[in-house]
């Protein structure tokens, strides 16, 4: 969603993996983007993307809000597809070009990159958090982790608090750093100054608003408050199904509040849209049953004939009817317990040219650094996130639209097309030139061993 309008803007090749498995098409033009497949086998789906991605850094990342698993074969595995991405785009790149590497499934591109083309420049963003040294130093291979991203020249976090957490594991892991660089050993020129820093997310401010002007979508936000039954108070939630979103804790906040009959159905609705993801690991498939058993629960009790209390939607929607309900809905809930940024917080604010509606979102969201004045709320604790929705809901027009205005002025400010070229700016900055060698004091840093050895022949 993010990076989709910026690979519209940019000339140059967007790599990457279908989401099917199997052969890869060639690559092709769509929508003004170059589109270049890489394929994954049906074994690199368990073991690198549902595994090693999505079982073991991903739960890790998040703070371990559920136990990451480690496996050997899932990391080889891991190895591998980042070696097949680094030769597609070893293959794609122009002389000098600029290769932006995305997010934590592509960790050891970098390296392996610039082993390869030693001429490019390589940025490295971080989508998720990077966790706290005492979290992060459980992964068996933290060390090779490292230096797969120090192959690149700047690599950027979504927080300040990401960055320093970053920079701690290299101190800790024996790399020196100094002044949010990190100095890493480089065969060619003694060692190099790598830098990392806070460049956060944000969306296409003015495309969403514009769709959410959109006549046919305020129409289409007038229906849907009249399909809930035109409640008095319309509440919202939208995420990938997570378990890093928060969706329980939110579930259990407005269930017990209409329990006390602090809101009431059908005077308020509750209607979470929450997009199906990573279906066959088991976390997701626990996540999914605990939902829609807690959403059934609160429906059988407080729910009336025809007036569900929570409406649950498991499916993904057109941008459309998401600009619709964000339009519908007098508040947004966004209690992720862990967070990198959280886009669908932005894009609500982004949607609310009439700054009406209200934001209440988890101080855990990388969102909540520039969106301080959302109602802010821990998510743990259910009694202060109850206070804060029964209070964003009572509060009056003029102190939601001077929240909102607020909000809005820094999404405007600071969109996705900023954050680009904030990023390329700041890489096209970055010194190829060397540090000198006394100034490393470490010794070099192992090679990353690629498994398989036709792969390694390769390299
Ligand atoms: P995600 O964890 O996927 O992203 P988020 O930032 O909220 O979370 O982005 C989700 C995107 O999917 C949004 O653009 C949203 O509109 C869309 N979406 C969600 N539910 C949908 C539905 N039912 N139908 C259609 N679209 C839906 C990761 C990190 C985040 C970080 C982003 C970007 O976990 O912290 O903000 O990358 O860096």
């Amino acid at each position: 969603a993010a990076l989709e309008p910026i690979m519209r803007r940019h000339e140059g090749a967007w790599v990457g993996w279908t989401g099917a498995a199997g052969e890869a098409p060639e690559p092709f033009d769509a929508q003004s983007m170059h589109l270049v497949p890489v394929a994954l086998s049906e074994e690199e789906v368990e073991l690198y993307y549902e595994g090693m991605a999505n079982g073991t850094l991903w739960p890790l990342y998040h703070d371990v809000i559920v136990q990451p698993s480690f496996h050997r074969q899932w990391w080889d595995s891991y190895v591998r597809v980042n070696w097949r991405f680094a030769q597609t785009a070893a293959r794609e790149a122009a002389p000098d070009a600029t290769v932006w590497v995305q997010d934590y499934q592509l960790q050891l591109v970098p390296r392996m990159l610039r082993d390869v083309r030693p001429d490019l420049r390589i940025g490295f963003f971080n989508h998720i958090p990077f966790p706290p040294y005492e979290i992060y130093s459980q992964l068996p291979w933290r060390r090779q982790v490292l230096d797969g991203l120090m192959g690149a020249d700047l690599l950027g976090f979504q927080r300040p608090a990401d960055a320093n957490n970053f920079l701690r594991a290299c101190r800790r892991c024996g790399l020196p750093t100094r002044r949010g660089e990190v100095l890493v050993p480089d065969e060619r020129a003694g060692s190099r100054a790598v830098r990392a820093a806070a460049f956060p997310i944000s969306v296409d401010t003015s495309t969403l608003e514009r769709i959410a002007r959109r006549p046919e979508v305020a129409q289409r936000a007038r229906e849907i408050r009249h399909e809930l039954g035109d409640p008095d108070v319309v509440l919202l939630g939208v995420d990938r199904l997570d378990y890093t979103k928060g969706i329980l804790h939110r579930l259990k906040a407005v269930g017990e509040l209409y329990d006390e009959g602090r809101l009431s159905c059908p005077g308020t609705v509750f209607v979470q849209v929450a997009t199906p993801s990573r279906e066959r690991v088991s976390s997701y498939q626990l996540l999914r049953g605990e939902v829609e058993v807690t959403v059934g629960r609160i429906n059988g009790l407080v729910g009336q004939l025809g007036s569900p209390a929570v409406h649950y939607l498991h499916q993904s929607l057109p941008r459309e009817e998401l600009a619709a309900l964000y339009l519908a809905a007098d508040a947004l809930l966004v209690t992720a317990l862990r967070d990198g940024m959280n886009l669908v917080a932005k894009e609500y604010v982004a949607s609310r040219y009439d700054e009406g509606g209200a934001l209440i979102l988890s101080e855990f969201a990388g969102a909540s650094n520039e969106l301080t004045q959302a109602y802010l709320v821990n998510p743990h604790d259910i009694e202060g996130l109850k206070d804060a929705i029964v209070r964003a809901v009572g509060d009056g027009a003029r102190e939601k639209a001077r929240r909102m205005r607020g909000m809005r002025r820094r999404v405007f400010h600071h969109d996705v097309g900023r954050w680009a070229s904030d990023f390329l700016r700041a890489l096209g900055r970055t010194d190829p030139a060397a540090t000198p060698e006394s100034e490393w004091p470490g010794g070099p840093a192992e090679p990353i061993a690629v498994p398989d050895s036709s792969v390694a022949a390769g390299r």
